[in-house]
């Protein structure tokens, strides 16, 4: 007998390690879904993270793992701090951008080149990013319509850069630029600046609107919601939304990463769901979503999964 088909995912999706930091990307009629992996062992009770690993599915509910794809031991300047990635595809080439500890010095960001979506990834040999400062993490990389690709990062300030169209380098004469972070773009908050932003920004645009999905403190609370603010231009000025995800049955941390794929708009995020789980031990779950007719977003749910997507 014909066994029946799961028709629903269940959160988390990944039960057999923890993940975090979800990065979606779509390539053809596949969603790859690049995480940064909290190590079971923990080194001073903190983030234990030294690789990135590729999933991939077709249908939400199905999922391949494709094991590490890129990973500390791969670059010769870091020496920790495998963090928060983000994938694109550009000229038939994947680019996979992460955050590294620098040996004896502080965060900067790496790029990985592969000619498969699931890798290996190869160390350019530098970073790509990197001010001598702390800030430098969690990059949300974007190409817009006319071919300009965007690199945001930062934490506590919201930065990017016009990525070249090698996408290994930056046009230094515009260099960093810096965000202003203003309560009108980001939202009154308890991060260092004053507005919610606190990290894990990720670039999306839909019917002419930019979005900025980010990871927010309220005023007084040590633990992060996901919140949105949009824009006309991939640049700003930005306008707050509001927010996306409460803190709710989350870990300290969360991190938003949004894609459309066949039809529908998925948001990955994460929890400290699994069994043994908590804020250096998390686990990648999704939920779809949908936009208001104005553009904007009612908060979302965490959730026990989604529809799958089946051919009739
Ligand atoms: O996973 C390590 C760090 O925690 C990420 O870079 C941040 O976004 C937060 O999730």
């Amino acid at each position: 007998m014909e066994q029946e088909k799961k028709k629903r995912s269940k959160n988390p999706i990944i039960t057999s390690m923890y993940t975090a930091d979800p990065a979606p990307m779509v390539d053809g009629d596949t969603l790859y879904l690049y995480t940064t992996h909290d190590e079971d062992e923990l080194k001073n009770n903190f983030y234990t993270m030294y690789d990135w690993h590729c999933f991939s599915t077709k249908d939400m509910v199905n999922w391949t793992h494709h094991g590490k794809v890129f990973s500390l031991d791969d670059i010769s300047w870091a020496d920790d701090r495998a963090w928060a990635p983000q994938a694109i595809k550009r000229n038939g080439k994947y680019y996979l951008y992460c955050p590294v500890h620098k040996i004896n010095d502080g965060m900067a960001i790496a790029v990985g080149v592969s000619d498969s979506p699931t890798g290996p990834f190869k160390d350019i040999g530098h970073p790509l990013v990197d001010e001598g400062d702390w800030n430098d993490i969690d990059p949300t990389v974007f190409i817009d319509d006319d071919g300009q690709a965007y690199l945001y990062f930062g934490n506590p300030e919201l930065r990017y850069v016009l990525l070249n169209e090698d996408m290994i380098s930056y046009n230094k004469e515009v260099g960093v630029v810096k965000i202003p972070m203003t309560p009108e773009s980001f939202g009154k908050g308890g991060h260092r600046t004053g507005t919610t932003y606190t990290e894990g920004p990720w670039l999306y645009k839909r019917n002419g609107i930019y979005y900025m999905f980010y990871a927010a403190f309220r005023p007084n609370m040590r633990q992060e919601h996901l919140a949105y603010s949009t824009s006309k231009s991939p640049t700003g000025p930005w306008v707050y939304g509001g927010i996306l995800m409460d803190e709710k049955g989350g870990t300290f941390t969360n991190h938003p990463g949004v894609v459309d794929f066949k039809g529908h708009t998925f948001l990955f995020y994460h929890t400290g769901e699994l069994p043994g789980g908590g804020p250096f031990h998390r686990s990648v779950c999704v939920a779809e979503f949908k936009f208001n007719e104005d553009g904007s977003i009612d908060p979302v749910e965490k959730c026990d999964g989604v529809d799958g997507i089946f051919d009739e």
